[in-house]
């Protein structure tokens, strides 16, 4: 018998997917698709995940077996050192509110997703889970960092107490088809594909790059990713959370190079020291992750292109316009 078949079934279970509009939780329903599960969404606009009282009447509604926790305040760098409160706030609210209905509603399973930026800054690299709580935090994400620390905690706590099985992932940087390209709150890969794709369409002769360039940092394709949550989902049932990475890292100026490569675009990087770097390097230990079976499987160019033949096809004006109001 396969770990597989020894573990948790999702077979007939009603699996709620908390943030299915997102990257990460649109990426979940498309690999829960697979699976002979029922899959339950509600939009933000029906229950707003930071106010208990909603959560609680959806959760009563609903009753669901299992809970995927892709719902999260989210941005890179930038977002996250101008919006301190939103993201401690809307993050440590949304985690105990699912977390505490989820106990009183009786879930069977439920999944809680965390971020490579609970480590500290200066992590010994790869970063193993028992790095985490061993040093002081990255100053720019520290809020969100914290929101997320208080959700693995959380489940741990549940766990503990109430004997629930609730369980915790943190997934590296991630990125893929749904990936939010609005320069002033996204990450740097979707950052550098919408700059990379107007450099080229305007003919500019030069692409800016925010930091040093030099930070390292971990990129997992977010199918990749979803398949990784379902795997644990079905065979991990412990108090420790779990890293989910590919294993290997980049320097961001390498990275920039590769998108230019992948969009077709042969200008010239120009660095901008006046932008922060950030953690120096973002490496996850993922061999917890290889004990459980699991491996990442598409190569970084390989994502970078479809990421980009995603942003082709449905996020190129939109980007396009908020290249436009930024100058
Ligand atoms: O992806 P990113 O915003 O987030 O930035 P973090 C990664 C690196 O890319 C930083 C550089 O060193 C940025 O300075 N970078 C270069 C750029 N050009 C750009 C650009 O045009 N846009 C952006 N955004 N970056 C976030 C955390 O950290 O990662 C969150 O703040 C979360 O809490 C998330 O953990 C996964 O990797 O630095």
């Amino acid at each position: 018998m396969s770990t597989e078949d020894a573990g948790f079934k999702l077979a007939r279970r009603r699996v709620w997917v908390a943030g299915h509009n997102g990257m990460v939780g649109s990426a979940l329903v498309r690999r829960l698709a697979r699976e002979d599960c029922e899959i339950v969404t509600v939009d933000r606009a029906a229950v707003d995940l930071r106010r208990t009282a909603e959560v609680e009447a959806w959760m009563g509604e609903t009753r669901p077996d299992v809970v995927v926790m892709a719902a999260a305040r989210v941005g890179g760098i930038l977002a996250n050192d101008s919006y301190p409160a939103d993201f401690i706030y809307d993050n440590l609210m949304i985690a105990a509110n699912v977390i505490d209905a989820a106990h009183r509603f009786d879930v069977a399973k439920l999944l809680f997703l965390g971020s490579s930026c609970i480590y500290p800054k200066h992590a010994p690299q790869p970063m193993a889970e028992s790095a985490l709580l061993t040093g002081p935090l990255e100053p720019t994400n520290q809020w969100y960092a914290v929101a997320k620390i208080a959700g693995i905690k959380l489940c741990q706590a549940y766990r503990r107490q109430h004997g629930r099985d609730f369980i915790a992932a943190m997934p590296t940087n991630l990125y893929g088809p749904g990936d939010n390209f609005d320069l002033a709150a996204c990450h740097v890969v979707p950052a550098l594909i919408a700059k990379t794709h107007a450099a080229r369409e305007s003919g500019a002769t030069t692409l800016e790059v925010w930091g040093t360039g030099k930070p390292r940092r971990e990129f997992l394709y977010v199918d990749d990713a979803a398949d990784a949550l379902v795997h644990l989902l079905k065979v991990y049932s412990g108090d420790d959370h779990v890293n989910i990475g590919c294993g290997e890292d980049i320097a961001i100026a390498e990275l920039a190079g590769l998108i230019c490569e992948v969009v077709g675009y042969d200008g010239a990087l120009r660095f901008d020291a006046g932008k922060p770097d950030g953690t120096p390097r973002k490496l996850l230990d993922v061999s917890r992750l290889a004990g459980l079976g699991w491996t990442a499987r598409t190569p970084l160019r390989e994502g970078l292109a479809l990421a980009y033949d995603w942003f082709l096809a449905h996020a190129g004006e939109g980007a396009r316009r908020a290249i436009g109001a930024t100058g």
